[in-house]
């Protein structure tokens, strides 16, 4: 299929372009490095620089014999995507096109401008592409698990079915976010369900949680073609944080109680998801939403696993307790369906010791790197 990836230079984009053109798709990508200049801009960069997008296609040609098209331009102006569309006429589109970051949207006005103007406007942009010239392409968004929030029932994939004095139906389940960056999300959902239902879209949306590690199939031995890894505050996610911290001999960082609990999975399991995505497209016309982990942890469960690998390692990791920038629940009930993908056949890598291990071997290649100044910044909600 001729798959277009938007954020292709993302922690995900770029993994997936080189995953998906490995399994015979015609792949392009189109970035206009929101994400490098912002953690330039917080002075928040990540362990290690990847080439740009252009190189990495140069590279990874070399390494495998596929091609990967590079259009560089930004989704929120009409005129490129309109082009952009034009030209590729997309059978799939991968929309990971966003400010990813949950501090960053809450760090002060200018930063919450550009979080709601850049998701909302992409988003909205990819659906008007999409109307122009693609109208029967598969559109595979990605949004968060953090849309659902922590309820106090169980999470569905999606969608509930009420009762409500006698009389049932099927609605989006109910959302709850903890920052505008997941709120955003929230609102992209209810863009794509009022175009599927006015204009007959056919969408994947998918609820993903917190994305770990560094090494996927195509990328072993070749460092140069890793993604970035964040691991400061604001542009990192928890357990490659906790990793980067281990490493460099700073106390873990748990904020509140620690029990905050989320769905996580290995960046192998995010290629895996959205590969199946694709070639198995959702009903046309119709919005499909698939919850994308493969197992919950707490916070302080984390914290034990890295402590472990560390031990493992010879390296004297401490956890330490922080006041919690966040407004969020330290302790909960948790209890998200998670079938939809394992039916499609997702085969899940777990956090095992040896994966666990492997990352922090990965990390300590980098130990130099790593600036302490990034790591706790306290942007409080
Ligand atoms: N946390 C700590 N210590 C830290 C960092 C985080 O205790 O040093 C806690 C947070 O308070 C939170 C949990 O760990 O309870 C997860 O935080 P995170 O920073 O790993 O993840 P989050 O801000 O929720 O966002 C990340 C990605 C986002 C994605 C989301 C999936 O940045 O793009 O959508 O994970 S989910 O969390 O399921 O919404």
């Amino acid at each position: 299929m001729r798959v277009l990836i938007l954020g292709g230079d993302g922690y995900l984009g770029w993994p997936t372009a080189m995953n998906l053109s490995v399994h015979g798709h015609e792949v392009a990508v189109c970035d206009n490095y929101l994400r490098r200049r912002l953690c330039r801009e917080q002075d928040s960069e990540a362990l290690f620089e990847p080439p740009n997008l252009h190189q990495r296609a140069r590279r990874w040609a070399e390494v495998s014999g596929h091609e990967v098209a590079v259009r560089i331009g930004d989704l929120c102006d009409w005129a490129f995507i309109d082009a952009l569309f034009a030209e590729f006429q997309p059978e799939a589109v991968v929309h990971y096109a966003e400010q990813p970051s949950a501090p960053y949207s809450m760090k002060d006005r200018h930063t919450a401008t550009v979080t709601f103007q850049n998701n909302l406007m992409a988003t909205f942009n990819v659906i008007q592409a999409m109307k122009a010239h693609v109208p029967d392409a598969h559109l595979v968004k990605l949004g968060t698990m953090g849309e659902y929030g922590t309820p106090n029932i169980d999470i569905e994939e999606g969608f509930l079915e009420i009762e409500h004095k006698g009389r049932t139906g099927k609605f989006l389940f109910p959302r709850a976010a903890g920052s505008l960056y997941h709120t955003t999300k929230v609102l992209d959902t209810d863009l794509l369900w009022f175009y599927v239902r006015m204009w007959g879209l056919t969408v994947t949306d998918l609820m993903q949680g917190p994305v770990y590690g560094l090494e996927t199939d195509e990328n072993e031995g070749h460092p140069d073609l890793y993604p970035f890894l964040n691991y400061d505050e604001i542009f990192g996610t928890v357990l490659n944080r906790f990793v980067v911290q281990a490493v460099a001999g700073y106390p873990l960082t748990v904020y509140g109680k620690g029990g905050q609990t989320r769905g996580y999975l290995n960046i192998r399991d995010t290629l895996q998801c959205i590969r199946l995505a694709i070639e198995s497209p959702a009903p046309k016309g119709e919005l499909r939403i698939f919850n994308q982990f493969t197992e919950t942890f707490s916070v302080n469960q984390l914290a034990e696993i890295v402590r472990a690998s560390g031990e493992r390692l010879g390296l004297d990791v401490e956890v330490k307790s922080l006041p919690n920038p966040r407004k969020e629940m330290e302790e909960h009930y948790y209890n998200p369906t998670h079938t939809g993908l394992m039916e499609l056949g997702l085969e899940p890598n777990l956090l095992t010791d040896a994966v666990i291990d492997r990352l922090m071997r990965a990390v300590m290649e980098h130990r130099d790197a790593i600036d302490h100044d990034r790591i706790f910044r306290g942007v409080k909600w």
